[in-house]
């Protein structure tokens, strides 16, 4: 494949001079900023993942800061998820969609305060439907994308290497919450979450003059745990059933086609966006859903286009992402299956651009 030729429009992030020093063999753009996506080859950053802990670069999950006394009030008014007992400290995965229940991303909502929050978004430039959004509205909020650069640590071993740079209180983060540590005499939010479903941590760093310093301290600290840089894996993420914004769903797709339904309290969230078009695919259920699926024979080549799905000859759907896995020893996918379809064991066809493979609809990959 031919290069990417570097610019300023492609941003690198506080981390980027880390990430080249180890050895980054290829990247994506998210957010118009660089996304590493494969150290050594993605199958060995996968089982260095499953069986240590990686630093990640994920800078480009970008935070859109809302501030000021409708703060809370916006917040609100973009996700159908229900807020009102969310407290500072607490991290939420809310959808984001348009007046027609489309998806706009699905990120991470940060409540520092009643009226500071981050919403670490996923590759959708939602800072200008927000800032619209807050405008349209005349609301008393400033809008912005602070210099906040995630830093996330994942894999088994993260506690440990955690503790070594913040203390052993790092230990008791709850799931989706976060605590404030100090890194050099600044104060960071510290979460545990990330893109991975072998545990581990998050740092929003603020400052990018302390991106690099931060870096080195955790690879310091963390030489006899075999620290590596790492980054979102392609493989784990379908294996945990993570979705990726812009492949396993767009703005044409309702929250409850995605499986977000779940994160979804339409009726009790007053005043948000796309509430209406929503409270009619919740009574009526979606016709579509996402799906895992597994995927017969060797390894499928990357899929970097979706891939039909049919059944007995008719078209049922389509696979959006899919990579071969070592430990379940199948090619795992995920794909949006139409409703006569969907359910658990049911046989399919997927149009590789290998040819067409036999493939059977998943309860989960991570049971
Ligand atoms: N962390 C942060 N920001 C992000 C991501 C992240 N922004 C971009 C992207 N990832 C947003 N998308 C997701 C998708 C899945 C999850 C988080 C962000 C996730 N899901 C868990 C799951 O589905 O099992 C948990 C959801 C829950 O129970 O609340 O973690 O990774 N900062």
């Amino acid at each position: 494949m031919a290069l990417i030729s570097p610019s300023r429009r492609l941003r690198r992030t506080p981390f980027s001079d880390g990430v080249e020093a180890a050895g980054v063999k290829a990247y994506t753009v998210y957010n118009r900023m660089l996304l590493p996506t494969m150290f050594e080859t993605v199958q060995a950053d996968y089982r260095h993942l499953k069986d240590h802990v990686q630093v990640w670069d994920v800078a480009c999950e970008r935070q859109v800061e809302l501030r000021g006394p409708d703060a809370a009030r916006l917040m609100q008014m973009l996700t159908p998820r229900d807020l009102r007992g969310m407290l500072p400290g607490q991290c939420y995965y809310v959808p984001i969609v348009d007046e027609t229940g489309g998806m706009l991303n699905d990120p991470v909502a940060v409540k520092l305060t009643e009226d500071r929050w981050w919403i670490s978004i996923a590759d959708s430039d939602l800072l200008l439907w927000v800032k619209g959004v807050a405008n349209g509205y005349r609301l008393d909020v400033l809008v912005d994308e602070p210099d906040i650069s995630p830093l996330a640590v994942q894999g088994p071993k993260a506690d440990d290497l955690m503790e070594r740079v913040f203390g052993e209180s790092v230990r008791s983060i709850r799931f989706f919450r976060y605590g404030l540590y100090q890194f050099e005499g600044r104060d960071l939010v510290v979460a545990r979450s990330g893109y991975s479903k072998q545990g581990g941590f998050e740092i929003y760093v603020e400052g990018s003059d302390i991106g690099m310093p931060l870096w080195n301290a955790l690879f310091e600290a963390g030489e006899n745990l075999n620290v590596r840089a790492g980054c979102p894996n392609g493989i784990e993420r379908v294996e945990a059933g993570l979705l990726s914004y812009g492949n396993d769903m767009t703005d044409d797709n309702t929250p409850h086609e995605c499986g977000l339904g779940r994160f979804c309290d339409t009726q009790t969230a007053i005043g948000c966006i796309g509430r209406d078009a929503l409270l009619r695919v919740a009574k009526e259920g979606p016709v579509q859903q996402v799906r895992p699926i597994a995927i017969d024979g060797d390894a499928v080549p990357g899929c970097d286009r979706a891939w039909p799905v049919f059944a007995k000859g008719k078209r049922v759907g389509q696979v959006t992402s899919a990579a071969w896995s070592p430990d379940f020893k199948t090619n795992v996918a995920i794909g949006m299956v139409r409703m006569t379809h969907w359910d658990a064991g049911t046989r399919l066809e997927v149009e590789t651009p290998d040819g067409m493979r036999g493939a059977t609809v998943q309860e989960a990959f991570w049971l």
